[in-house]
């Protein structure tokens, strides 16, 4: 297997500044060396090029539209290109506002290679507002509502596949770790049927019994893509991101939940999004978003039998 690091160094959708400085802090936290110990083929492609932030207020429900636009114009056809090549596109933010680009280009690849996409969003948040429920305007909180078709049309236009279907259904994806939805976007979750664990679902049922849920019903023709944006992880851990929500999932959890990830041998694609270094410590945030990448991608502590699929 392959893996092509793309690096996205923008922070075109968020709420603060930093994010742009996502993908070279996983460099200087090891993410290649780390991957290729393990046994991976990496290609590092560097970085994307794209507008600069020209920080203004939102115009219209959105904050920098046609910059966003063009970020994820560039990511939609760098990982469709090296899904094309055959190998796995591990897509660095930058910040979340780019998953609409990157799993856009995971679903035209499905579409045109005949695979059921299955997306796992790992978030603190639902990341499913509108121009018309967004509290703030910033992109990065609407990416999933744009796969479905609701957003600005330049985004809806890039995820529309060829026979004219949105990117994505809500039946493909599964939200998980989820502590922080807007009052209208809780409507809107509600009213579309995603199907969301949240952290009350995973106190109740236990990260084990989340994750068996969440992978249930794959077979070999599923993609399985993985969008990480950092802040799923509980802030005492990962503090180097824009939006920190207490009680998230502790190291353990998360170290289960990618292990269980790995153990589907699906994961087809990745985003790592929404690590900011500017507000890290040390940078400790992307050296743990390293290791729990190293996880997911089959580091485990013993030479365990993948369990049965
Ligand atoms: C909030 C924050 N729901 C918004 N969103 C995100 O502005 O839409 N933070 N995604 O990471
Ligand atoms: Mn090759
Ligand atoms: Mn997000
Ligand atoms: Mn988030």
């Amino acid at each position: 297997q392959t893996l092509a690091l793309i690096g996205a160094p923008t922070d075109i959708g968020a709420g603060s500044r930093g994010a742009s400085m996502g993908p070279e802090a996983l460099r200087v936290a090891g993410l290649q060396a780390a991957l290729e110990n393990h046994g991976l083929d990496v290609i590092d492609r560097g970085n994307l090029h794209g507008p600069a932030n020209p920080w203004q207020p939102p115009s219209g429900g959105y904050r920098h539209l046609p910059e966003v636009v063009a970020w994820n114009q560039a990511v939609f056809a760098a990982v469709l290109s090296e899904l094309q090549a055959g190998h796995l596109p591990v897509l660095l933010g930058g910040d979340h506002c780019l998953g609409l680009g990157s799993i856009a280009a995971v679903a035209r690849h499905c579409h045109d290679t005949g695979k059921t996409l299955r997306v796992l969003w790992l978030d603190a948040h639902a990341d499913f507002n509108t121009s018309g429920l967004t509290p703030s305007g910033n992109l990065h909180g609407m990416p999933v509502a744009c796969l479905f078709g609701l957003g600005p049309e330049p985004l809806t236009a890039l995820a529309r596949l060829p026979d004219g279907r949105n990117a994505l259904t809500p039946a493909q994806i599964r939200q998980i770790g989820i502590r922080s939805v807007d009052a209208g976007e809780k409507r809107l979750v509600r009213e579309q049927g995603l199907e969301v664990y949240d952290m009350r679902f995973i106190d109740e049922v236990g990260m084990r019994e989340t994750m068996q849920r969440a992978l249930a019903g794959m077979d070999d023709a599923t993609h399985l893509h993985v969008s990480f944006d950092v802040d799923f992880l509980d802030p005492e851990l990962a503090p180097g991101v824009d939006t920190t929500v207490p009680g998230g999932p502790t190291y353990r959890e998360a170290q289960l939940c990618m292990e269980m990830i790995a153990d589907s041998g699906r994961l087809a694609s990745l985003d790592i999004v929404e690590l900011n270094p500017a507000l890290d410590v040390r940078n400790k945030t992307a050296r743990l978003a390293v290791d729990l990448v190293e996880s997911l991608f089959g580091k485990s502590t013993l030479m365990r039998e993948r369990p049965g699929r």
